[in-house]
Formats: structure tokens, sequence, C-alpha cells
């Protein structure tokens, strides 16, 4: 398989909710979750520029099942910004579930908070379901960046999204496929790279880096 060479000057790394919620024991367990730690470390030398996101619900967000009564975690609803999956609490502001995972080590990452608007989910680290920018793109051009490399949780929901938020946002953009995990529910996984090859999103795995 091809192999990649990074530029430290215009790629960046993207670490998407490597959170304790979403490993297993988490409040919304992403099986092998805890997998993409080791990997996403070894991959983070490559990389001069990188970045965290955090999922970062406030309690009572739209977004849990528990705030809308009579509903149960993965049933669906009708929102004005459209379809919302519902979830089991997770990443609430401030608790041990929306911390990093605690072997994640990447000194050098700054990190970026989202879904923090208590009627607005954000999957994507680029915009919130409603459409509103969360200027991660603004401040990644700002700073030189022109590539883009997403590891972490969960492939199919907070990964896709963003993978292809960053597409329409006119980076290049490649998917490091043993550094994710998914939850993939009805066929998400599947539907979520169907999704992101329509829109020119790489698939690619940790050993093409170079
Ligand atoms: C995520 C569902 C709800 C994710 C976040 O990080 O993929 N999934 N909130
Ligand atoms: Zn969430």
């Amino acid at each position: 398989m091809d192999t990649i060479k990074i530029c430290r000057e215009t790629d960046a790394l993207v670490i998407v909710d490597v959170q304790n919620d979403f490993m297993p024991g988490g409040a919304l367990a992403v099986p092998r979750g805890d997998e993409v730690v080791p990997v996403i470390n070894a991959l983070a030398g490559h990389f001069d520029n990188a970045v965290f996101t955090k999922d970062w619900h406030p309690a009572g967000h739209i977004s849990f099942a528990s705030s809308h009564p009579g509903k149960k975690p993965f049933e669906t609803i009708t929102l004005p910004y459209g379809e919302q999956v519902l979830w089991p609490d997770h990443c609430v502001q401030g608790t041990k579930g929306a911390e990093l995972h605690v072997g994640l080590s990447i000194p050098h990452a700054r990190f970026i908070q989202k879904g923090y608007h208590p009627y607005t989910d954000s999957y994507s680290a680029f915009k919130e379901a409603d459409g509103t920018s969360t200027g991660l793109g603004d401040s990644l051009r700002a700073r030189g960046i022109k590539r883009l490399f997403f590891v972490g949780l969960a492939t199919d929901y907070c990964v896709a999204w963003s993978a292809m938020d960053a597409r329409r946002e006119r980076f290049g953009v490649l998917v490091i496929e043993d550094a994710c995990r998914a939850i993939d529910m009805n066929g998400s996984l599947a539907k979520a790279w169907q999704d992101m090859s329509a829109l020119q999103v790489g698939r690619i795995i940790s050993s093409q880096i170079a």
C-alpha cells in the first residue's frame, strides 16, 4: 500500500472524542474504543499540528434520552435541525466521563469542545447540527493547515461527520481506520464509509504513515 508522507507544516492530526465515556465500561461505550489509544500515541510523533475534540455536553442536553420523557437511548426524534439520535447521558461537562483517556500522551495538542449548547448537538468538530460554525476550520486555515488526518471515536458519528465537514471546507481529508472504532448501529458504519467516500475522504491505515 502507498506510503503517505506527513508535511509538518501543512498537515494536522485531529483526535476526535477519545474520552472516558466512549471507552468500554463508559456511559456510551464504543466497542474496543480503548484500542485506539496506543495507535494514536504512536501516530502523534509524525505531526507538529494536533487538535483534540471533546464532546462537552451540559447536564440535561437535548441529545440525551433522559431529557425526553418516555424516550429510550438509541431511539430517534425530530428536532428543528433534523433527526436526532437519543443517547445515554454522556460527556457531561466537568465529569470524569468527559475527561480524555488517561493514556493519551500528546502534549502538543490544542483542544476544542463541541456540543455545549443545551439545545443543539454537534457530532462534527466544524459545524453544529444547526449549521453554526465552531471556528475550527478558520483556526486551522490561519495556521496554514491544508490536510487533516482523523482518528478517534466514533468512526460512524463524530469522526465521519467531522471528516465530511472538513471536506466541505475544502481540506484534504484522510481517516486512519485502525485508529478509530465505531458504534455501528443499524448499518451506520457502512453508511458512514459510503458517505465519506462520496465526498472524497481518503481511507488509510496507520502503517501507511511515514
Ligand atoms: C458521539 C454520539 C453522541 C461521538 C458523540 O463522539 O461519536 N456519538 N455523541
Ligand atoms: Zn455527544
